[in-house]
């Protein structure tokens, strides 16, 4: 049976997570971060602690096959809170993954790598890396450290690209960004399962009609999304787009307006 830790399972994602993985019959062990989890079953082992913390790291990766790395901050803020949760704490817990000989990492990157991207071009994934802050930025950090773990140390890697992960698309930009939680379990469990990988990214999006992503990558992994954002348009048209018109301009929406130069704030360009 393989072995599967999942951090950060009381996040949006993990909790989603954690009872599809039962489910499917992997030997699960959850990681939480401040606060103890009650195992769901049985059979789930659970931990909590802090990633930065080598012990910890122990207790959560000894006899594990593939780690699905969720934890961490998962929204913009200050630039050494990023630094110590997504940089110090990432490094901690593939360090922790090379001492285990753990078989696979998943890591949960995110859109917001990618965007300053407008919203009128469809990207591939070997588009140029466009970050929308800092933690943007973290996760440039971590899809290069995925990498350099397989390329290094044989570890497989899989950066996930991981949209708006939530029950039901809420507003307009969701009908591109949308992963409903059906193909997130799917996703995962692709990710859990399918062969010799080696390194890949791929865009955790369902199958939305108006997604600013090209996941043919995902073909390798044997994911196929069955979810479309578009299935809830008529209801999220009617109401107001709540974003402001800067940020509907781009692919990260709201994140790309926090700490943001207007145009006519900006230095005049060289020779311009
Ligand atoms: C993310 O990376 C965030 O973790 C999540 O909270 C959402 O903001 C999501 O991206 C998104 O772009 O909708």
């Amino acid at each position: 049976m393989t072995k599967v830790a999942l951090s950060g399972a009381s996040g949006n994602i993990g909790q989603v997570l954690r009872p599809a993985l039962i489910k499917l019959g992997f030997g699960l062990r959850s990681a939480g971060g401040r606060r103890a989890l009650t195992p769901l079953t049985p059979e789930e082992e659970v931990c909590h602690g802090d990633m930065r913390d080598a012990a910890f790291v122990d207790r959560l990766l000894a006899g594990v096959d593939v780690l699905i790395h969720m934890a961490g901050t998962s929204v913009e803020r200050p630039l050494p809170e990023v630094i110590e949760n997504n940089l110090r704490g990432l490094h901690s817990v593939y360090e922790g993954a090379r001492r285990h000989g753990v078989r696979r990492i998943v890591f949960a990157s995110s859109n917001h790598a990618v965007g300053m991207h407008s919203v009128a071009t469809k990207l591939d994934l070997d588009c140029d890396l466009r970050p929308d802050g800092f933690y943007g930025l973290s996760k440039v950090w971590g899809e290069a450290m995925t990498r350099m773990y397989w390329d290094k140390h044989g570890i497989e890697g899989i950066s996930l690209r991981i949209g708006t992960a939530i029950e039901r698309p809420t507003e307009f930009r969701h009908l591109s960004t949308w992963l409903g939680n059906d193909d997130l379990v799917q996703l995962i469990t692709r990710c859990i399962v399918a062969p010799d990988i080696g390194y890949l990214i791929a865009w955790g999006v369902s199958a939305n009609t108006r997604s600013y992503w090209n996941n043919a990558g995902a073909i390798r992994l044997g994911y196929q999304p069955v979810q479309n954002s578009e299935d809830y348009v008529a209801e999220i048209l009617r109401q107001p787009n709540p974003l402001d018109p800067v940020a509907q301009r781009y692919q990260g929406g709201g994140f790309v307006t926090i700490d943001y130069t207007p145009p006519e704030q900006r230095p005049p360009r060289i020779g311009a």
